[in-house]
Order: C-alpha cells, then structure tokens, then sequence
C-alpha cells in the first residue's frame, strides 16, 4: 500500500484506514491461512477466502496466493471446495458445527479418514478465480511479484477448472446453467428471508439435540437467527451427512433443493475470470470451449428467472416447482453477472437506487441493505436479514465497473468506504444507524476496504 502525503488530509486518513485494516488480515492470520473473524469464526471459510486473498494481493503478493492455495489444498475429488477447512487448533468448543460433527461425513474429502474431520460437507460461491485473477491484475498494477502471480495462476488452473465443473455437473444436472444448493449456508447469505419458504417445507425429524455456539460472540441474540431457523440448518446437516454427502443422493432425498440466482451469477463472472486465466496460463482450447459454454448457459439459466412482475431475479425451489419471490439483494443478480438486455440492467439500476434499496431516504449510506426494508421479514439488525454487507457491495461495485458502469461503482465504493471509516471492520451494518453488527474484525472487511483504497489511489 503507498503512503499518502500528510499535508492531503482525506488521503492521509486513508492510508490510516489501509493500515488498520492489514492490521485486521494480520491478527486473523493463522500462518498461510485467515480465520474469517478473531472469535465467532475461527476456522477457514471458502468465499471468505477469495475476498481475503483480494485485499491480501495489496500486501504480499505470495501470501494472497497462499490464501487460495491453502484452501484448495482441501479440494474434494470429486472437485467441490469446502465450505470450511477447520482449524485444528481451535478451542473444541470454539464453533458449532466443528469438525467433530462433520467427521465420517466425507468419502470424498481427500482426508476423509481423518478424525475429526478437515473440513465441512458443504460449499460456498464461487469467489476464488475471481480472486485468483485479480491477484495478478494487482501485481501488475503495482509491478510488484507479477512472476510469483503468474506461477500461482499455472498452479491452481486445473483445480479452478475442476471446481466450476463440479458446479456445472453435480450442482446442475437440468443443465440449466443455475446452481443447485443443499442448503442455506452454501448461498452464504444464510438467514436471508430468500430460504424462509422452502424452509418452511423442511420438516425436522426426532432426536436432534446439539448446543449453539453462535449466541456466545454477539452482544444481541436477534442478530443471529432464530432458533427453529437453527433447528432447520442442523438437520439439513444431518440429512447430508447421512448421504455420506453424496450429491446425487441428496439430490433425491434432500427436502431443500434450490436454483440459487445469486451463486450462478457469482459462478458466470467466475468464469470470465477462469476463461482470462485458462488464457494466461495456455490452457487447452477445449477447456476454454467448455468454459465459454459455461458462461452462455449461465446467463441464459439466469434470464430464465426473470420475474416480470417483481422485476427481479428469483430463486427457484426444485423440490416445490416454483419460484421464492421476496425481494432481496440476490433479485439483482443480473447486475452481479452482467446478465440480460441492456433495457433490463438499466431498470435493475433503477431499482437499486429506489427506496427499495439503496434509495431508502433513512438509509445512513446509501448502500442496498442485504434485504428491502420494504419487506415482512425485513430485520435491520438480523444477519442477512436486512443490515448491508460491504463484500457484497465490493462485488456489486466491481461487476459494475465491468459492465461500464464504472460511475456508478464509483459512487458505491466511496459510500462503502464512509460506511468503513471508523475501522472496527464489522462483519455487517445495520443499514439506518450504519452502527457495525456481529463480529468486530472480520477479515472479509477489511480485505475489500484494501482493495477499494487502492482503488481510490489509483484515480
Ligand atoms: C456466515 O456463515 C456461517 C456458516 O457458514 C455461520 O453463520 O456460522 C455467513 O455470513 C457466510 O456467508 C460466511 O462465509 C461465514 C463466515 O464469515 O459466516
């Protein structure tokens, strides 16, 4: 990160905010991997990851590499990257569910024999070549470790291009170019309202009885979700771990099924980033073939699930037949993927400045709050539920500046970096007061409040 010359007041403050927040990635580094927050998540998230491997790239090159590298290190045979890589030296009773509870879940984990286990059953968006990708852009605009990029690059292709056909194969056997997901937690935005109906079809079965950890590290219950949401999320576990986590069993049995909008929009753009890095690296034509494949089903999949009366891109639930129409920031899809006609993105935009989102005028900032506060389930303090999320306004903002919309993302960086200023780095914001909610510290936040600061000095 440059200095800033102390006579340039803003600037200045900026380079003290880029401080703080590599102080932030440093306290989190377990030595070659980050703990996605100091105490509440104490283990390796899977798209954590990729957006801590963004803001790593403004600090060390080779250590943003080894973020992902480590990652991968985890990846199953069949392709899929796990959710979580567990810390083998968090305190047992640091996380639920830990390693112990996924243990003998995985046949296809490539340390599937270890007790407790390496890692989660699940998955998570697709984050990583996104990462990968702009690891090198940031070596070459700072002419800093482009080699050490370059060689990462050669280095992870084929595992990259192994994961995203694992989502295009197991997770989409329509061909539809959407990705199915088995459970709330692999869509990353977990609590959303997005799930609450095809939730509400999930019928939890007798003798589940488990301790949550989650309530110990927030201050106020309400922000985590509720317990017979909870109660959900443990026996879909329970359901894909009796599977053996066998995607073409759960596939059959599983009672939540669903077309996830956002995830396939993070997958298309993820795939622009592996077609530009199966380029650098000289991957084989037929490769490139596949992915440009992947990328033309994926935004045909996604105009699929326009919905003309919400104007919105919806979810679908494979296992009900129909579509999930609450409004939230996955409806924008479109905008995340670069997706659809012109006329359609610019009522996206629209959209996104209206009093639904980012235009409500008791809004601190005006950025899009996970869920419109116009909706029932609106909760502005609830994760997922209503409160912002700077990561996915850093994705928001750079799907915008590749679509040319390059103002507009603009307008949203600088919005979020106010949001960021008072360096405490929150893992969300309650979208009125802007006051920083769930964990103090998050290494996400911090990751893209470094790489929207380097943004700002480059212009
Ligand atoms: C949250 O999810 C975990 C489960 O994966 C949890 O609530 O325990 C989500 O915000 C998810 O998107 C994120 O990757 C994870 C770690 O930051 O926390």
């Amino acid at each position: 990160m440059r200095t800033t010359p102390s006579q340039d007041g803003p600037r200045q403050e900026a380079g003290e905010l880029a401080l703080q927040a590599a102080a932030v990635l440093r306290k989190n580094d377990m030595g070659g991997w980050t703990r996605a927050a100091p105490t509440l998540y104490p283990h390796q998230w899977s798209w954590d990851s990729a957006f801590i491997a963004i803001g790593l790239a403004h600090v060390d090159i080779r250590r943003a590499a080894a973020e992902i590298r480590s990652l991968l290190n985890h990846q199953w045979k069949n392709g899929k990257v796990p959710h979580i890589v567990f810390n083998p030296a968090a305190p047992p009773d640091s996380y639920f569910p830990g390693p112990e509870h996924w243990a003998s879940a995985a046949p296809d984990a490539p340390d599937a024999s270890s007790h407790p286990a390496m890692t989660s059953g699940l998955c998570q968006p697709p984050v990583h070549a996104i990462a990968a990708r702009r690891i090198l852009e940031v070596a070459e605009s700072r002419n800093e470790g482009i080699e050490d990029a370059r060689r990462f690059l050669r280095d992870v292709y084929a595992k990259l291009f192994a994961w995203h056909r694992y989502l295009a194969t197991n997770r989409d056997r329509e061909n539809s170019g959407l990705v199915t997901i088995f459970h709330p937690w692999e869509s990353g935005t977990d609590n959303s309202p997005r799930w609450f109906e095809a939730l509400e079809r999930v019928e939890v079965g007798e003798g589940l009885s488990y301790e949550r950890l989650d309530l110990k590290h927030v201050k106020d219950p309400s922000e985590r979700p509720v317990q017979d949401t909870y109660d959900r999320f443990i026996w879909l576990v329970e359901l894909i771990k009796r599977t053996g986590c066998d995607d073409s069993a759960i596939y059959t049995t599983s009672p939540f099924l669903v077309k996830d909008v956002l995830f396939s929009a993070i997958l298309v753009r993820a795939n622009e980033a592996l077609l530009e890095i199966a380029e650098i690296v000289e991957a084989p034509y037929g490769d490139r073939d596949t992915i440009r494949a992947w990328i033309q089903r994926g935004h045909g999949g996604l105009d699929e699930r326009w919905d003309p009366e919400l104007e919105l891109c919806l979810d679908y639930d494979l296992r009900a037949g129909c579509s999930l129409g609450t409004r939230t920031i996955a409806g924008l899809s479109p905008l995340f993927s670069g997706s659809g006609p012109a006329a359609r993105r610019k009522s996206l935009l629209e959209t996104l400045d209206s009093p639904f989102f980012a235009g409500d005028p008791d809004l601190r900032w005006p950025l899009p709050p996970s869920t419109s506060p116009g909706e029932p389930r609106f909760h502005p303090r609830s994760y997922w539920r209503g409160p912002v999320w700077p990561v996915l306004n850093w994705l928001l903002c750079w799907s915008l500046e590749r679509s040319g919309e390059a103002e507009r993302a603009g307008t949203l960086r600088r919005a979020s970096l106010e949001q960021l200023a008072d360096g405490r780095f929150g893992e969300y914001y309650e979208p009125f007061t802007g006051e920083p909610l769930g964990s103090d510290g998050q290494s996400w936040t911090a990751a893209v409040a470094l790489d929207w600061l380097a943004n700002e000095e480059a212009l």
